[in-house]
């Protein structure tokens, strides 16, 4: 009996694995038209209502003589400044893969200040 309790136990275990492995691989791409807003707030209310879990992506399509596209921290994101080195090959691809907030800016002058920056929300799977 004890056996059985033990095997069926493993079993869920493997399951339960097994559907979390299958859920970040079947993650889903976001494509962010990543441009100039017209407005400041665009890309405030660009992902409103998106619920994005572990595993899923966003992938910023852009005009790389124009745009680039970093990922910064929240301090970096209030002041429109990056520490690491942008993306400018204008089809960069970030991986979701821990829960939390998220900041993206571009850092052409002027541009994220005018509001290309975007934030997401993501939740754990
Ligand atoms: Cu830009």
């Amino acid at each position: 009996m004890v056996m059985v309790v033990l095997v069926l136990a493993l079993l869920q275990l493997h399951s339960v694995a097994g559907a979390e492995a299958a859920a970040a691989a079947a993650g889903k791409t976001y494509t962010v038209a990543w441009n100039y807003p017209f407005q400041q707030n665009f890309y405030t209310h660009w992902n409103q209502g998106t619920s994005y879990v572990v595993g899923d992506r966003l992938r910023f399509l852009y005009n790389n003589k124009f745009h680039n596209v970093v990922r910064v921290n929240e301090e970096e994101f209030l002041a429109c400044k990056a520490s690491a080195v942008p993306h400018t090959d204008g089809d960069t691809v970030f991986h979701l893969n821990h829960p939390g907030r998220q900041f993206y800016i571009c850092t052409h002058f002027g541009h994220c200040a005018a509001g290309m920056k975007l934030e997401v929300i993501v939740n754990g799977a």
